[in-house]
């Protein structure tokens, strides 16, 4: 059997335990978001600040991907919000059957959100659907506005891009708006948001953002 014939055969059993676990959130009303980005743009900061910010206005829940060691969870799970860490154990990326293994321990039922934060890296996780509704990544300013176009499927995938650490860009070299040009050259309808976790300028508009897809996906359901 060739490469390609067997990075096939993965993706199709890949796409049906996703298609289980999408069938499942449907049946428990809960909206899941794919959270992506390179090592160390800062998904998990947010994950706290998020926590803070939703506390009793929705169920959260956290699922959180990682090669090894269970510190995110950790440090999110400070926040008060239910949180189940997986190590990948090497691999790059979640896979849905990851996502299938938590949702024994983590009920979807329990969450009315449920955020999958994905290992760290800006190119293997867009490859999977884990049966999310939505992926979202983080851009932080820090990596670089080349990176768009460089790593360009992560972009296309996404339906929100989340400008991060924008509190550095006095220090560094990144200009916003080419890189949202190059990430709107790949995917038009790409939402975008600019957010520090540090100052918590454009957290308000994470929230709002993360509850109006919430209430798009109950009413479509
Ligand atoms: N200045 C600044 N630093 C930030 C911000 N968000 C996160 N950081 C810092 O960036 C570093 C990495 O943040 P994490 O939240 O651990 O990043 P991550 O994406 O979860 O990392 P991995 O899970 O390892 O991929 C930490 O030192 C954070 O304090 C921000 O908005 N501004
Ligand atoms: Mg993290």
């Amino acid at each position: 059997m060739t490469e390609v014939a067997i990075q096939r055969d993965v993706l199709f059993d890949n796409d049906a335990a996703a298609a289980a676990n999408r069938a499942r959130f449907r049946a428990a009303g809960t909206y899941v978001l794919n959270l992506m980005s390179g090592p160390g743009s800062g998904k998990t900061t947010l994950l706290e600040r998020t926590a803070e910010r939703l506390r009793g206005r929705v169920r959260l829940g956290v699922i959180v991907g990682d090669i090894q060691t269970r510190r995110d969870a950790d440090r999110i799970g400070r926040h008060g919000v239910a949180v189940h860490q997986v190590n990948t154990g090497g691999g790059c990326h979640l896979d849905a059957r990851m996502v299938a293994a938590a949702l024994d321990v983590m009920d979807p039922a329990d969450f009315d959100v449920l955020i999958v934060e994905n290992v760290g890296n800006l190119v293997c996780p867009a490859e999977f659907d884990l049966g999310e509704h939505d992926k979202a990544m983080i851009l932080s300013v820090t990596e670089g506005a080349d990176k768009p176009a460089k790593y360009p499927l992560m972009f296309h995938e996404s339906r929100l891009m989340i400008l991060g650490k924008v509190d550095l860009l006095p220090y560094v070299d990144f200009d916003p708006d080419a890189a949202v040009a190059d990430a709107r050259a790949l995917n038009p309808a790409l939402a975008v948001l600019r957010l520090s976790s540090k100052t918590g300028e454009g957290l308000d508009d994470w929230a709002d953002w993360l509850l109006q897809r919430m209430r798009q996906f109950r009413d479509g359901r």
